[in-house]
């Protein structure tokens, strides 16, 4: 068993990984990054399948610190597809020298905090065990897939793929194609491969309301206006609620006179994006019933007017609250109007089962099949955390710790009892674009490490210089995000946000609802009161002495 030492091991080479690396480099500290993949990437090393794409415009879903890489590095459409997500990510890594730093087809299996060393011991399937003083997981929110439990599957005689695994080389050209699911990535699969197979067949359970994403390529006069403007522009993601690089309405419905409605809908519509279409015409819409009834019907009536055949156009119409993470497409429902395209409706006739020849629906029909694909997406969050062994001050696993009211952190990053750990867009971090949730995420633990490190320098009692949030803060923290989500319709609609698509998973609050300024303010707030929630650093006082 070799033995490796680092100040810092950092789990993930998405997004979060490589700007985490980078900066506790620039800070003079050792650290190594592994991955389970192959390669760096995260989420956009697995998710290849056809029409992947990030549903955040190209000009805020990249890193805001390099400036000049910020201005000139190249992206041809309004949205990066999976291809040149990976491609920026692998230009960072090599732009900043960072490979060097990161070990592949290496997956953590088990961590141990060591309280008398002051160190994890991460072990790894290598066989390899990483001493560390700080482990930082980057796990990413949606990474662990999410099979669907069906009798039969194991008998299917054709191919199978989970979007999230995607087999490059599946072939599915001129194939009889059945797709399983119709969230966000169901939606981007049936749109791009349905001109392309030889049938389709949509098995939808709950369908969901989309809008037009508004891709197109981008002209050079709005690439130079992005450009002169992009200190504002990150400024203003920072400043907002979600992050999605536009001003959030703070105009409710009911202030705008009925006649206008309509038109603000339509122009919502037409300039496209799923969070645009949510909060960029009300500030209601994801509160107030009427509101949301209003923005439901529009998006059925648009779903009539572009589905020709009568009946898929009802199947394919919501009827729940518009509250789920929002969903934006290039064309979805205008693929039902190809002949080889249908729609099985599960709550008319659920799957029975999955056959040698295909999926069998409660009416007895066999929809045969050449390819199953579940687009059924993932035990989301913590899915990725409770399958490894992490064990922090008195033997206690993460998993416990979260076992009686699901998974709870202090800001999304830190937990009492588990010294050390800092997690990147953990539990009850801010429901936002994901590239400056995690920045802000990354700069927090880089900042803490940086005030640890300084102590422990300073300090003749090194072991005490651990960072610990307190059960009290963690326990404040739950009740802020309580608050935030409160009067919010996504509380009472079923998603993966709150845990409801994976059996037997605990249904709680995941996230922070209240938006990315908010969540500056709150973290802003707790460093200037002297790093209230966490345990004080060796030969410090508590606020109470002070
Ligand atoms: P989602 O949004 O969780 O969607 C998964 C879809 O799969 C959804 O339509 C589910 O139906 C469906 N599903 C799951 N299990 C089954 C079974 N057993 N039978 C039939 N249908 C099933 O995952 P995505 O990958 O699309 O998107 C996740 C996030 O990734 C997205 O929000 C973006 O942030 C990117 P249900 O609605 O549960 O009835």
């Amino acid at each position: 068993m070799t033995e490796q030492h680092f100040d810092a091991l950092i789990v993930g080479a998405g997004f979060g990984g490589i700007y985490q690396l980078h900066k506790l480099l620039s800070l003079g500290l050792s650290a190594k990054v592994i991955d389970f993949a192959g390669d760096v990437g995260g989420t956009w090393y697995w998710n290849r399948y056809p029409g992947a794409m990030s549903d955040t415009e190209s000009f805020v879903y990249r890193y805001s610190w390099d400036t000049e890489d910020l201005q000139s590095y190249p992206w041809s459409h309004h949205y990066v597809k999976q291809p040149d997500v990976l491609k920026y990510l692998e230009h960072t890594v090599e732009r900043h020298g960072l490979r060097k730093h990161m070990q592949f087809n290496t997956e953590m299996v088990g961590a141990d905090w060591d309280d008398e060393a002051g160190v994890w011991r991460v072990e790894v399937n290598t066989g390899e065990v990483f001493v560390v003083k700080y482990l930082v997981t980057a796990l990413g929110l949606l990474s662990k897939a999410n099979y669907p439990d069906i009798p039969g599957i194991e008998t299917f005689q054709g191919n199978m793929c989970h979007t999230a695994k995607w087999r490059t080389g599946l072939q599915f050209e001129n194939k009889r194609v059945g797709v399983i699911g119709c969230g966000s990535t169901g939606i981007q699969v049936i749109t791009d491969v349905a001109s392309k197979v030889k049938t389709l067949a949509c098995f939808q359970r709950h369908p969901q309301y989309s809008v037009p994403s508004g891709d197109g390529p981008v002209s050079d006069e709005y690439r130079d206006f992005v450009n002169q403007n992009y200190t504002e522009i990150m400024r203003q993601v920072r400043d907002s609620v979600c992050g999605f690089g536009f001003v959030e309405s703070k105009t409710s419905f009911r202030s705008v006179p009925v006649e206008e409605r309509e038109d603000i809908f339509e122009q919502l519509w037409q300039k496209g994006n799923g969070f645009r279409f949510m909060f960029g015409g009300f500030s209601d819409i994801s509160t107030d019933r009427e509101a949301n009834e209003a923005a439901c019907k529009f998006i059925r009536k648009k779903i009539s007017q572009t589905v020709k055949d009568p009946e898929k156009a009802r199947k394919l119409m919501p009827h729940d609250y518009y509250a789920r993470r929002p969903l934006c497409d290039g064309g979805y429902y205008q693929q039902f109007n190809r002949e080889n395209v249908s729609i099985v409706d599960l709550k008319d006739t659920p799957i029975s089962r999955i056959t040698p020849n295909g999926i069998e629906t409660s009416d007895g029909n066999v929809h045969e099949l050449d390819v199953i694909i579940f687009a059924t997406g993932f035990d989301a969050i913590d899915g990725n955390y409770n399958r490894v062994r992490i064990r922090g001050r008195d033997g206690k696993t993460l998993k416990q710790h979260w076992e009686p009211a699901g998974p709870t952190s202090y800001l999304g990053v830190f937990v009492p009892e588990f010294p050390n750990l800092c997690m990147i867009t953990g539990p009850q971090g801010p429901f936002s674009n994901i590239p400056p949730a995690i920045e802000l995420h990354v700069e927090l633990i880089s900042a803490m490490i940086e005030r640890a490190e300084q102590r422990r320098r300073e300090s003749d009692s090194p072991g005490q210089n651990v960072i610990e949030a307190l059960p009290e803060a963690e326990k404040a923290w739950i009740q802020e995000c309580e608050s935030a989500a409160e009067g919010s319709l996504f509380k009472e609609t079923a998603s993966w946000i709150f845990g409801n698509n994976v059996k037997d998973k605990k249904v709680a609050l995941r996230f922070f609802f209240g938006g990315l300024a908010k969540y500056c303010k709150a973290v802003q707030d707790i460093i200037n009161n002297g790093y209230r929630g966490f345990r004080p650093l060796g030969g410090e006082r508590t606020s109470a002495e002070t």
